[in-house]
């Protein structure tokens, strides 16, 4: 046994709480540098160490990360500090080894030491910590931020001093908007990830900076913040992956009057702008979990609110006794009550909100029997018309009459509207009758279009109630997005085709802005702009959206009077066969896949047709502008929407008009339009674990999220160049006792002193370019150092130096275990 490191022979040791982990390894990497594995902390509590050698496939195996994707099959993932211990860092551009499992490590143990935020330069990554800690979100942590990142001008970049959180984030939005600019601020992530809890987050934030005690007193303000549990009753519902999921996109933009006469008026702090105003856009409601959920799911929260209520009754009389279990569209499967969570505690509050927005007494009424009719709906069966299963009639008599009376229409009209479809040829009309299964779907769609009405009558209540009108003002605003992430399930339909074009669009904003950030930085920095390279999905979206991309032609297919699923497939694949992002399927005809910037997508075609016209038939819309209440009777003639008569050709304007695509495509072009003109912030949220657990972190997982949150695509084009950067201080900390050059850069600037300490240890890594000219190894800027690759990785594991004496120690004791 010797006393020196042997760098053949990794020793591992065996964790029973974290499995094998690498003890000590000193590793040739690029560019002929040793680097270091892990020192894990020693002892674990709880935790017993056992250690032998490990293959790499058990390495594989067991730590989870994909090393396949490099080189060297063990890469140094984490630092260490002179006693042993992990090093963690709170941003991730200063990470001295830079790859996915070196991101990976530093998120675990920031996660561990319940730290859920990181910064990679400007974005805040934020784990899900799955409990609330409390500490992070106190009053005083609030005024903490906002006064050193809005209102303190002394400091220079307040962050590197700052633990990364995402008040950094709404603090910096709200300073931005002062100085004039408008704000975003771009949540993403996946289900259970965390977006809607931080979009509330953010938005207390803000709204904390408004008249400094009890904002709350301050009823415009007040309403903005209860818009969102609101708009989360109608639109949320509890899935597998999340107890509250949103299921829906948002955007909400607060207005603040930047009109000079408005800031004295509220007598408000000195350069503080007032929060006036909101607005909400929303987007894709999954209107389709009205008629359907899977097992362990629940429909939209506000139906159990409503049956849970004691007052139900007061909304209609048909309620007494009712419970989930009484409605089809609920009751079908077992999941009705969400544990920890009182639906009567919320309806009460759901009921206060709407006042709050000024629903209250009849419209009150009108909305919840709105949600009754929905319910009723699904309780109406339908059999076969006297043994002639061509024809149908409503079976459930008694249940008809009920909705009838609900919403005022004669049960006879209803059920001719549900049972029949009329059809306009030459001028003459025909009644042509529907099976039962047709006449259920007519009634389910029915069903489906009503709720979606409730959930933008309410969103426009919210709107009518809170935003204002900007030509009375000169607004400024901060936009705040909490939009469905990047989808790839087993079975990829529509709907995740329309979810991850919209991550797709955002994506193409983030690593153009990413780049631009690295511009202005090297810009601020005063060092020479270096070429920076970076790829961008602009292949993908050309795929998507040019004039005979995937959207054009299913449009198309929809105008075509016998356009199917298969044709357009086919069309769709022939046209678009060279691009590089199409994946074609060999043996599925209905299948085609999309290589996305966050991984390959299979999707199936099926339904594509039906769900892109999503057209309710004219009978039922016209039967429902007969009911007494308001919101079912908003189904007015409506030209775009309605069928087009039987053999009679379609018109191609306006059906194309009206696709779910098109009119979500222009929603979307206006997101980004708007979004264009602001300054955006991303926030990432991850999700760490499947099983809602505090303190687990599953590494294939994050990983995943990691790569579809663009955040290692970001951090590389930050990095391209120059892969790390430290503050000139902690260069002068860290590195100033690793040579004798301390003594003669007294009294200078740190900027000076860094370049003297630097190039005296960085003489020879000193790198020839493409053009064979002789490139330095780092770029001191004027408050932080750029390095070029190996550089800083060649410093650290000098420094470390200090700690092989513990690894050795550590080698020793293992190999005498083995
Ligand atoms: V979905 O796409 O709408 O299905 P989100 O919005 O990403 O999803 P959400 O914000 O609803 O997730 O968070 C899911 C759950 O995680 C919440 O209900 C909380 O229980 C938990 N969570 C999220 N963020 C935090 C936090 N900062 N602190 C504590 C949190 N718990
Ligand atoms: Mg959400």
């Amino acid at each position: 046994m010797t006393d020196s490191i042997d760098t053949e022979t990794p020793v591992y040791l065996k964790s029973a709480a974290h499995g094998w982990i690498p003890a000590v390894q000193l590793k040739q990497v690029a560019g002929g540098k040793m680097a270091r594995v892990a020192v894990p902390k020693f002892k674990h509590e709880n935790d017993v160490l056992t250690c032998g050698k490990m293959t790499k496939a058990q390495l594989m195996d067991t730590i989870d990360i994909p090393f396949a994707d490099y080189d060297n099959n063990v890469l140094p993932v984490q630092n260490v500090d002179a006693n042993g211990n992990l090093e963690d860092y709170k941003d991730m551009v200063e990470l001295p080894f830079m790859h996915e499992a070196a991101i990976l490590y530093n998120l675990k143990l920031r996660h561990k030491l319940q730290k859920p935020y990181t910064r990679t330069a400007d974005i805040v990554i934020a784990i899900n910590p799955y409990h609330w800690l409390h500490h992070l979100y106190t009053k005083e942590k609030q005024t903490y931020y906002s006064n050193r990142l809005v209102w303190d001008h002394n400091e220079e970049d307040p962050r590197t001093t700052l633990e990364p959180h995402v008040y950094e984030i709404s603090a910096l939005a709200y300073k931005g908007l002062i100085r004039g600019e408008d704000q975003s601020i771009l949540v993403s992530g996946e289900s259970g990830a965390g977006k809607t809890e931080t979009v509330k987050i953010c938005l207390n934030h803000i709204a904390s900076t408004q008249a400094q005690d009890d904002y709350y007193e301050d009823k415009i303000v007040q309403r903005i913040v209860e818009s969102n549990p609101l708009l989360e009753a109608f639109g949320n519902a509890q899935t597998r992956r999340n107890d509250n999921s949103s299921r829906f996109g948002k955007y909400l933009q607060l207005q603040f009057d930047k009109s000079h006469h408005r800031i004295e008026a509220y007598g408000t702090r000195r350069g503080q702008v007032p929060l006036v105003g909101s607005q909400c856009d929303v987007y894709l409601l999954e209107k389709n979990r009205v008629v359907q959920h899977d097992d362990q799911e629940r429909s939209f929260h506000i139906f159990y609110q409503l049956l849970a209520s004691p007052d139900k009754t007061q909304y209609w009389s048909e309620l007494h006794n009712k419970t989930p279990e009484s409605y089809s569209y609920l009751g079908r499967c077992a999941t009705t009550h969400i544990e920890g969570v009182s639906d009567a505690d919320h309806f009460r509050h759901t009921v206060e909100a709407l006042q709050l927005v000024g629903v209250q007494g009849r419209e009150l009424h009108m909305l919840m029997q709105a949600i009754c009719a929905v319910l009723q709906l699904g309780n109406l069966r339908f059999g076969a018309l006297h043994g002639d299963s061509d024809k149908s009639t409503v079976i459930s008599v008694e249940e008809l009459r009920v909705l009838g009376d609900l919403i005022g229409i004669a049960p006879h009209d209803l059920a001719t509207c549900m049972t029949e479809r009329t059809f306009t040829t030459s001028g003459e009309t025909h009644k042509v009758p529907l099976n039962p299964i047709m006449a259920k779907d007519g009634c389910d769609a029915l069903a489906k279009e009503i709720y979606q009405k409730v959930f933008l009558w309410v969103t426009k209540k919210i709107n009518d109630a809170t935003s204002v009108d900007g030509t009375a003002m000169k607004l400024g605003t901060i936009g705040l997005l909490d939009i469905f992430g990047f989808e790839t399930f087993e079975i990829n339909r529509f709907e995740q085709l329309c979810i991850n074009y919209a991550n797709e669009k955002l994506q193409q904003k983030f690593t153009q802005d990413v780049f631009t950030n690295v511009e202005k930085e090297y810009i601020a920095e005063g060092i020479d702009l270096a070429e920076i390279k970076y790829e961008d999905n602009g292949d993908v979206l050309e795929l998507i959206e040019h004039r005979s991309g995937l959207i054009a032609l299913l449009n198309e297919e929809c105008v075509r009077p016998k356009g199917n699923d298969f044709e357009y497939v086919q069309k769709a694949l022939a046209i678009n066969k060279d691009a590089s992002k199409l994946m074609i399927h060999r043996t599925d005809r209905l299948s085609f896949g999309i290589k996305h910037y966050a991984g390959d997508v299979m999707y199936s075609a099926e339904f594509f047709v039906t769900r892109n016209l999503d057209t309710l038939p004219t009978d039922l819309q016209e039967c429902m502008e007969k009911s007494s209440n308001e919101i079912l009777s908003i189904f007015q003639a409506d030209e775009v929407q309605k069928p087009h008569p039987h053999n009679a050709p379609r018109q191609k304007s306006n059906i194309v008009a009206a696709t779910v695509w098109t009119k979500y495509r222009g929603q979307l072009e206006n997101l980004m339009k708007n979004l264009r003109q602001t300054e955006s912030r991303y926030i990432r949220c991850i999700k760490p674990n499947t099983e809602k657990k505090e303190l687990l972190m599953e590494h294939n997982l994050v990983v995943d999220q990691l790569r579809c949150a663009g955040v290692v695509a970001g951090i590389t084009i930050a990095r391209s160049v120059f892969p790390n950067r430290l503050p000139n201080s902690l260069v002068l900390t860290r590195y100033s006792n690793m040579c004798d050059a301390r003594s003669s850069t007294t009294g200078q600037k740190s900027a000076e002193k860094c370049k003297l300490l630097l190039n005296w240890l960085l003489k020879d890594m000193d790198a020839v370019n493409e053009n064979g000219d002789k490139v330095k190894a780092f770029v001191v800027g004027k408050t932080k150092t750029f390095f070029r690759a190996g550089a800083l990785e060649w410093l650290e594991s000098h420094r470390i130096r200090s700690v092989d004496l513990q690894a050795i120690i550590i080698q020793k004791v293992a190999r005498s275990w083995l």
